[in-house]
């Protein structure tokens, strides 16, 4: 087929898709390994300033990382959450996939696997992770993560105050006095934070993956949609991939990624397969933010978006060589 190779991903992120094509076209990479180095150029910090190192912190000022690949070919995938202080994590989850029997490894034991690798340890904080921290300690008025903590835009925006029992970690409201959780208020609408590939080389196998440091402000600990398997991506040869972004506490509970594929499988066009899997997240969580990019093996691709101002992803086929930036109405 002359569209292959091809590569797809999230956002506007033309650094990424240059190096995974350079990869194809160049050194003749698989599309597992364009997919890697192409998504690892932005692990640095310096595509989006919330991709990887120096990115969004969590609640203790720590950025910590998610990642996946996986191999439409084998079904064989690999990914870590929650990693921390190692730059690469996507090069990380490739070693899962590759010199291991397990998917997914999280946390500081992902990081003493990381180094067992040969993986360099060091802190993944910056002038400018420390400031964006630092700004949401000192405004009580930004989103969180806590059920209980509802911000209030038309309160006086202080500082978190340790003794302001609202504000206390410590308390543990029952059922049915925790607020729901105003979903529209928690993630930066303009803030995107994930690169999700998709690489078909020109043998047809398909690659998928993700690199984020998750959300701004996350509790410590939280693992996002971006390392879990269908939801963050999804690869199968003979019928394509898709990747995933935004609100990943909610999309993880769908599998979009995996819907989308699925219902590729049965013969639907890669804009309808994005359609159905974001729209029926959005059903039940109208204000969510969520985006998807799709494409299947004849290199037909699509998108689909709700709750962002924009979505946008970046396409590059064997037929145009261009990388261009497909714009898509949410
Ligand atoms: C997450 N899905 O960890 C990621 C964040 C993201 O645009 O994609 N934001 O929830």
């Amino acid at each position: 087929d002359n569209h292959l190779p091809l590569v797809i991903n999230t956002w506007n992120v033309t650094k990424a898709a240059h190096g995974a094509w350079q990869e194809l076209k160049t050194n003749d990479a698989s599309s597992l390994d364009a997919l890697v180095y192409g998504c690892s150029l932005c692990e640095d910090g310096s595509c989006m300033s919330s991709i990887g190192m120096g990115g969004r912190p969590d609640e203790n000022g720590e950025t910590t990382l998610d990642a996946m690949v996986m191999d439409g070919k084998t079904m064989d995938a690999g990914s870590v959450g929650s990693l921390r202080q190692i730059m690469n994590a996507i090069k990380v989850a490739r070693d899962v996939l590759k010199y291991t029997a397990h998917t997914l490894l999280v946390g500081e034991l992902a990081t003493d696997f990381a180094v067992s690798m040969g993986f360099e340890k060091k802190s993944l904080q910056t002038n400018s992770s420390l400031e964006s921290w630092i700004q949401w300690k000192n405004n009580s008025c930004q989103p969180n993560f806590w059920r209980n903590v509802i911000p209030d835009p038309t309160s006086h925006c202080g500082p978190y105050s340790p003794d302001e029992s609202l504000y206390s970690k410590n308390i543990k409201q029952t059922d049915n006095k925790r607020k729901s959780i105003d979903y529209s208020s928690r993630v930066d609408k303009n803030c995107h934070d994930t690169i999700g590939m998709i690489v078909i080389d020109d043998n047809g196998n398909v690659a998928a993956g993700t690199t984020t440091n998750g959300a701004c402000c996350k509790i410590p600990g939280r693992v996002g949609d971006s390392p879990i398997v269908g939801a963050g991506a999804y690869a199968r040869n003979g019928v394509g991939g898709a990747a995933a972004t935004g609100d990943g506490d909610i999309m993880m509970r769908f599998l979009p990624s995996f819907h989308a594929v699925q219902l590729m499988s049965q013969g639907r066009d890669p804009t309808s397969a994005a359609q159905n899997a974001i729209y029926l997240i959005s059903s039940f969580f109208p204000d969510v933010s969520a985006a998807m990019v799709t494409v299947n093996v004849e290199g037909d691709h699509g998108g689909a978006c709700v709750g962002f101002e924009e979505f946008e992803y970046n396409f590059v086929d064997n037929s145009s060589g261009v990388i261009t930036t497909v714009p898509v109405n949410c």
